[in-house]
């Protein structure tokens, strides 16, 4: 290799050397002719390098030993160096790539600088330490062994095929529980400590590459800047669906394992048919709705006709070549490994190989005779007739559209494969089974939904886990709690047995330590029913006008049209972006989930009826842990929010109570009006979103609530509290303005509370000035309100009553957050009541001495005498104490 490298550099550093006499037009053209040569060159040693790797990589995987290993790692570090030479002598002959006329080349240039430079992002030694971590925690998982339920001696269970069939099989809830147990424990435990390092290498690589990290550079592969939130949308267009599956499937588990149910709404996760609860179709049979109908399992039949691997990979070869697509090359059938051995380890986890070369293609499966490896054949089978459709591209643009293209290929055939209509036609269902009814569609659309549906949260959190993780959102202290956060909120699933922070559940689910971006199998999800139903007009297989065609009926077999119109997306390859490639498989350019609404729109319906019968509302409860923290995080926002709003209405009563007339009253009311509104609303969506906060383990978090939840006079409909705040500032508009008229000047009227009255209360000694003052302040200020403050107690207890407390005194008393305080207050008026009577017995005396004529026996100290101004505040509880705490 050494050598090519170094000629390769040598030869454009001097061919670099000879084009430099000046910077021209015909300069940058011969540039571009240069830099195609240059690729030409770099596309074939390229492809060497390519080949070696996989090759070296094919040799470990089908055959997993120390030596085998060594030279994967040997051959992978040997295309990363021939890459980053090859990016180093770009960088330095192709300054101006991005300015080239030739659109193509720009894009070439573009992605042999990402991959590029990903592969030299580290140091050399780095480098091979990062792939020597990849490879411990794949071989963790590629060769975990687990013991047996029945005798737990007995530990060589593999998860292919021992453990895969009793999570399909077995409805002994113990046995179901031991074997997801063994292999979470098994696998996710050991990779744990691997996970933080892979981690931060992988970030780095993202780093050094401009991207912020590991799911950032994930994403450019998807050449969207919205692809996130595009996700997103289709994910929230199809959750109400897959709640609707969820419910149902979790009525009919009850049935069969009811003790594992709990209020919560969660499935437990071993009980779904699968390791991960990925999709649900192995549990078909315990929640079949129409048991007595037609049923598409045909495992049976394929045994009974004496189906072995090879004839389910011929079986899918046949259908490819029925479009006119391309077969299997002699190659493919020569190199592939479609069993399992006995005599070796090997990766049993299914995938298609591309060797780089346009010549070897092969396929790696561990293939069990089953409907759900029929369906895996082919989805293998369509990676691969991708890698036939665009060998001729030049090997950069040897890749998909995008990834969710690659991975939609072969299941979209597989929709075609798996319709009743077509297995009948190649003999795997008998040719009487009636299959035109209704509950046989509804039943086949279960299976479908088992499948696909099932799978669609789980093909998003997978990566939304990851992100969390690479963007730092998630530490490592919390990787397996935040995994079951996301498992819980999307799938609705919950552990079957304790998790800790010991484990590393996500770990034990291939692509997480076999570093594989997950997003595409979502995205599959939702493009394939796109391809599918284009694919379908073409062979004239579905028409949206006539109900007896729709699009779960089509099967497209032996459509040469819609052979050619998938082939032609196809061979672009990702030589342009995947909208393009789109448009020509279907006419659209964006991703949507019409198609496979459309698809599965009668069992939508018919689950939607179903569950109301069974009255199985959809959806599931959160955890309090989460609740918490987003109880947490609401408190925060609405503390900004409930600021401005204080502010607005603090600034508003300033203003009125420092200037008191109708625009300003009209303002104040106003806005009092619209913080009761705002403190209602608030108070509805906690008690909404958090029916059970009073549980809550943060008691800062509960003691916030309450306050929150306790509204006041706000809790009043809107009328109501209208006349309440206008009864309030009436009253106390009266109290503020009230005057009365001067006693030694009749013909002043204009004395006010303050100053004049309290003055003449506390200086005055004139027993009928002050007899006057007292009676004319009483009248006037209390008297006319007396009416009014009926009504406002009235409608203040009705306020008391809508939060829960007997009245207004009551509500008035929560606020010291004590069930004794009455009776506290009168015990401490008990304690100081002797005091206070000594200095009433004294203060009597003195004032006697004054005023003699005015005291008669009953012991009573007029009240006008005293230097109070009696007002409603100086009595009222708080200022008491206040007084007394002094
Ligand atoms: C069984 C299937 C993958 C696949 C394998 C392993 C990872 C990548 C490849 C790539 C293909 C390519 C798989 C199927 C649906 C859901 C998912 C799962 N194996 N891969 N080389 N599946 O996609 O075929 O073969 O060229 O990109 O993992 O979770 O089972
Ligand atoms: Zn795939």
């Amino acid at each position: 290799m050494e050598w090519r490298v170094a000629a390769i550099i040598s030869l454009w550093l001097i061919a670099g050397a000879y084009s430099f006499p000046s910077v021209s037009d015909s300069f940058e053209n011969d540039l571009e002719s240069q830099a195609r040569l240059f690729l030409a060159e770099y596309d074939r040693q390229s492809s060497e390098k390519c080949f070696n790797a996989a090759n070296a990589n094919w040799n470990y995987a089908t055959d997993i030993r120390d030596e085998t290993e060594k030279i994967k790692l040997q051959k992978s570090l040997e295309n990363s160096k021939f890459q980053k030479e090859a990016w180093k002598n770009i960088t330095i002959q192709f300054k101006t790539r991005e300015n080239f006329q030739d659109p193509v080349l720009v894009r070439t240039f573009k992605k042999i600088a990402i991959i590029g430079t990903s592969a030299s992002a580290l140091p050399e030694e780095r480098l091979k330490e990062f792939k020597q971590l990849q490879n411990t925690m794949s071989k963790i998982y590629s060769t975990a062994k687990t013991c047996a339920y029945e005798d737990v001696t007995e530990c060589n269970l593999s998860l292919d095929p021992d453990l895969t069939k009793i999570m399909k099989e077995s409805r002994d809830e113990q046995q179901l529980r031991h074997a997801w147990k063994e292999w979470h424990d098994k696998v996710g435990v050991p990779i744990r400590q691997y996970y933080k390092p892979y981690v931060d290498f992988s970030n780095e690589i993202a780093k050094t590459n401009n991207f912020s990290d590991a799911g950032a550079f994930w994403l450019r592969e998807y050449e969207s800047e919205t692809f996130k939130e595009e996700i997103e949308q289709l994910w929230q267009t199809l959750k109400p669906f897959y709640q609707q599956m969820h419910a149902y499937v979790r009525a009919k588990l009850r049935d069969t394992y009811g003790d594992q149910f709990t209020e919560d709404g969660l499935i437990p996760a071993h009980l779904l048919g699968n390791m991960w609860a990925q999709s649900w179709e192995n549990i078909y049979s315990l929640v079949v709705p129409f048991p007595e109908k037609t049923s598409i399992d045909v495992t049976e039949q394929m045994k009974q006709q004496g189906y072995t691997p090879l004839k389910m990979f011929q079986v899918s070869d046949e259908f490819f070549t029925s479009l006119g697509l391309i077969p299997m090359p002699p190659e493919f059938w020569k190199e592939s490994l479609l069993e399992k051995p006995n005599d070796r380890e090997v990766v049993c986890h299914a995938s298609a190989w591309d060797f780089c070369n346009r010549k070897d293609f092969r396929i790696k499966q561990c293939t069990v005779v089953t409907t759900e490896d029929l369906i895996t054949v082919h989805h293998e089978m369509g990676h691969v007739q991708y890698y036939l459709q665009y060998k001729d591209q030049p090997l950069i643009f040897r890749r998909g559209a995008n990834p969710g293209f690659h991975e939609a290929v072969g299941d979209t055939l597989a929709l075609s494969v798996i319709t009743p209509k077509h297995l009948k036609e190649i003999g795997l269902l008998d040719d009487s089974t009636p299959i035109d009814d209704y509950e046989t569609s509804i039943n086949f659309l279960l299976s479908m939904a088992l499948e696909k549906i099932a799978f669609l949260p789980f093909g998003y959190l997978i990566d939304k886990y990851r992100w969390d993780i690479f963007d730092g959102t998630v530490e490592p202290s919390n990787y397996n709690a935040h995994w079951w956060k996301l498992r819980r909120e999307y799938q609705g699933i919950k552990p079957p047995v304790e998790r800790s922070e010991e484990n590393f559940d996500a770990g034990a689910k291939y692509h997480v330590p076999a570093d594989v971006e997950y997003l595409r199998y979502f995205v599959s999800k939702v493009i394939q029913f796109q391809f599918h139903r284009s694919l379908c007009l073409e062979a004239g297989q579905y028409d949206p006008e006539d109900p007896r065609k729709p699009l779960h009926n089509c099967d497209i077999y032996r459509s040469k049209a819609a052979g050619s119109k998938l082939a032609a997306g196809l061979a672009m390859g990702s030589s342009r972006p995947w909208p393009e490639a789109m448009k020509v498989m279907t006419g659209q350019d964006k991703m949507d989930a019409s198609a496979i609404r459309e698809y599965f729109k009668p069992l939508e319906d018919w689950l939607i009826l179903q569950n109301a019968k069974l009255a199985q509302p959809p959806g599931w409860q959160k955890s309090t842990n989460d609740l918490e923290s987003e109880a947490h995080s609401y408190l925060v926002e609405l503390d900004q929010l409930s600021s401005q709003k204080c502010y607005e209405s603090s600034v508003a009563e300033w203003a009125y109570a420092t200037d008191i007339n109708d625009e300003n009253e009209k303002v104040k009311l106003e806005l009092s009006l619209d913080s009761a509104k705002f403190s209602k609303e608030i108070s509805q969506n906690v008690t909404a979103t958090f029916p059970l906060w009073r549980e809550f383990k943060d008691p800062d978090l509960v003691r916030k609530l309450k306050k929150i939840t306790i509204l006041g006079a706000a809790r009043l409909p809107d009328d109501q509290f209208k006349k309440y705040a206008q009864l309030e500032t009436d009253m106390t508009k009266h109290y503020s303005t009230t005057t009365i008229c001067s006693f030694k000047y009749k013909e002043t009227c204009n004395l006010s509370l303050e100053p004049e009255l309290t003055k003449i209360m506390r200086e005055s000694r004139n027993e009928e000035e002050l007899r006057h003052v007292w009676t004319e302040w009483h009248d006037k200020s209390g008297g006319p309100i007396k009416q009014t403050y009926k009504k406002f107690v009235e409608i203040s207890n009705q306020a008391a009553k809508l939060n829960d407390f007997n009245d207004t005194g009551a509500l008035w008393l929560n606020s010291y957050e004590s069930e004794t305080f009455k009776d506290d207050v009168e015990e401490l008026w008990q304690t100081l009541k002797p005091l206070y009577q000594q200095i009433h017995a004294y203060v009597r005396a003195k004032l006697r001495n004054v005023y003699g004529d005015q005291f008669s026996d009953d012991g009573l100290i007029p009240a006008h005498l005293l230097d109070i101004v009696v007002n409603a505040e100086e009595l009222c509880l708080a200022s008491f104490l206040k007084f007394e705490f002094k």
